[in-house]
């Protein structure tokens, strides 16, 4: 077969897609999307990939032998023995991954598709695919055209995002008895069961099994497991023995070298295509070979990307995912037929938006940040974000700054609709931090103008009119001299100064009221807040 770019050739990397003929599936894809916008997008993407190649090799060919030896030994002595010393072998961490997940919900609901093979999505967009339908090569994250090329009996069910959401809701709070600090995203949870299993008789693997069978007799969804002692090394396994089955990795060196040395760097959470590509350019195709290339790792990558694989070759993370980092971000993505319509993307955007702001519920967060992915028909990417300088939950809060980014855009036709949120913290946290400010506010407040009103006074007299907070603050004192109120129990908006409620949510409300008018008053003043981020090679 002639060249193929790298975002073309079929990607065999998901489980049930074992037995199916690459070349064939190929081929396929490369006659069914030739001329396409993606095909091209593909083909760019590919020019600069291949730039990038050159760029690492050659770099690479600088070093000889003796720097190699002499790097090797550097990397050994300042990093690897540091690393090994924060080995954590303590914590029994779970990783659960849903199999075929959204497919599943629809055979439950509809039982005669599981025989036949389906999947969910559109023919422009497949989400994922039962594992009938991956044995043909059908896959999520490809078009619906090309699957039925490659399956054309295939089932192809409209996704129904609600009611996947309300199984992963219950999916949490089943995994809740075994880790009450589960992690659980649409569909896959990392629990830390180092306490349970202290309640418990048998071996792991038999408390994992119940925990699987729990989801399956609750939901009717079976789920794939890997057992290990940090987060990556979890999900790496749970991939292994996908659908139904479950993988335990011992917590010593010598285990989790001989389990992770024979894997593709595929396997490793992060690695991409486009990594794996580079990284085979530098002949470096299993993670072993990772670990035997380290010198040539240390001279060629950025210093960030050097440590994060070799650490992940190594098997070295955190047990677990730290609440902060947890905290991150969160983002939901949906994509579509490419359309322009005002309308259609205004659905789509409330669409991501209330699932996103569901999300934060579940998990009682709040963010700072909001940011706006959109790939165009074209298949160029933009990301426009917007901090806030006050924390956001509610679904109208993300949809009104989703939507204002995207408007920015316009016009421009579009086939996938993002919205992430950053800078997350517990909602708790910020209503207490606000409470605190509000109430310092108040009282400082109420001090200043006891000491300043007289002086106020005066320039009310010199310049005949002050600006309008400091007008309330004033006008404000007058009424105070007259009527004395309970300063301890009520709050005073900071914004404006002319609100007052002892009913804190109340208070809440008409500050984050208060706060978004002000900043659309002054949203006309531009700032480095809408910037656009270069897409990464
Ligand atoms: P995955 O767990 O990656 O896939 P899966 O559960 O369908 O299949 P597997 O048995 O291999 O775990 O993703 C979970 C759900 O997320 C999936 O059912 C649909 C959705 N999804 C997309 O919408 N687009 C995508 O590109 C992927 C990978 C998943
Ligand atoms: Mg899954």
């Amino acid at each position: 077969m002639e060249f193929v770019a790298t975002g073309l050739r079929f990607n065999p990397h998901k489980a049930g897609l074992g037995s199916v003929n690459e070349e064939e599936a190929t081929r396929v894809i490369v006659d069914t999307s030739k001329g396409t916008e993606f095909y091209k997008n593909e083909e760019r993407k590919e020019k600069l990939l291949e730039k990038r190649i050159t760029e690492v090799t050659e770099l690479a060919g600088t070093l000889t032998e003796q720097d190699k030896e002499r790097i090797e030994k550097l990397v050994d002595e300042q990093f690897i023995v540091s690393w090994e010393q924060e080995r954590d072998f303590s914590r029994v961490i779970v990783h659960l991954d849903m199999d075929a997940f959204f497919a599943s919900v629809e055979e439950i609901d509809q039982p005669s598709l599981k025989s036949l093979p389906m999947a969910v999505g559109s023919t422009s967009m497949l989400s994922t695919a039962n594992y009938e339908a991956r044995k043909y090569g059908v896959r999520s994250a490809m078009p619906g055209f090309i699957a039925l090329k490659l399956c054309p009996q295939l089932v192809i069910v409209p996704p129904r995002f609600h009611r996947y959401c309300a199984i992963s809701n219950q999916i949490a709070s089943l995994l809740r008895e075994f880790d009450s600090h589960v992690h659980m995203s649409m569909d896959e949870a990392y629990m830390d069961i180092t306490e349970y299993l202290k309640t418990q008789s048998g071996t792991i693997d038999d408390v994992v099994s119940k925990i699987r069978q729990k989801v399956f007799e609750n939901t009717g969804i079976t789920c794939s497991a890997g057992v290990a002692c940090n987060t990556m090394l979890a999900k790496i396994a749970t991939d292994l023995n996908k659908p139904n089955g479950q993988t335990f990795v011992q917590p010593d060196t010598i285990s989790i070298r001989n389990f992770l040395n024979p894997l593709s760097v595929r396997k490793i959470p992060g690695v991409g295509r486009v990594t794996e590509k580079l990284l085979s350019s530098l002949n470096i195709i299993s993670i072993q070979d990772l670990i035997s290339n380290r010198s040539i790792l240390f001279h060629c990558m950025k210093r960030k990307t050097f440590k994060f694989l070799l650490q992940s070759a190594l098997g070295i993370a955190p047990a677990f995912i730290s609440d902060s980092e947890s905290r991150k971000g969160m983002s939901r993505e949906r994509t579509f037929k490419p359309t322009s319509s005002l309308e259609e993307l205004r659905k789509i955007c409330e669409s991501v938006s209330e699932l996103l702001s569901s999300d934060l519920e579940a998990e009682d967060l709040c963010a700072k940040t909001v940011t706006l992915k959109i790939k165009c028909s074209d298949f160029s990417i933009r990301t426009r974000g917007v901090t806030k300088c006050f924390f956001i939950y509610r679904y109208e809060q993300i949809l009104e700054n989703a939507w204002k980014l995207l408007l920015k855009e316009l016009p421009v036709e579009i086939r996938l609709l993002g919205v992430r949120v950053n800078g997350l913290v517990p909602r708790s946290e910020v209503l207490t931090q606000r409470k605190n400010s509000l109430e310092n506010f108040v009282s400082n407040t109420l001090k200043y103008k006891e000491n300043n009103a007289d002086l106020m006074y005066e320039k009310v007299k010199d310049f005949g009119s002050l600006a309008p907070t400091a007008w309330s603050l004033f006008r404000e004192n007058r009424q105070q001299n007259e009527k004395e109120p309970e300063i301890s129990s009520t709050g005073v908006c900071p914004v404006c100064l002319n609100f007052r409620s002892s009913n804190s949510c109340l208070l809440e409300k008409h500050v984050n009221f208060c706060i978004e008018r002000q900043e659309h008053a002054l949203k006309k003043i531009p700032t480095n807040s809408g910037k656009l981020k270069k897409p990464r090679i």
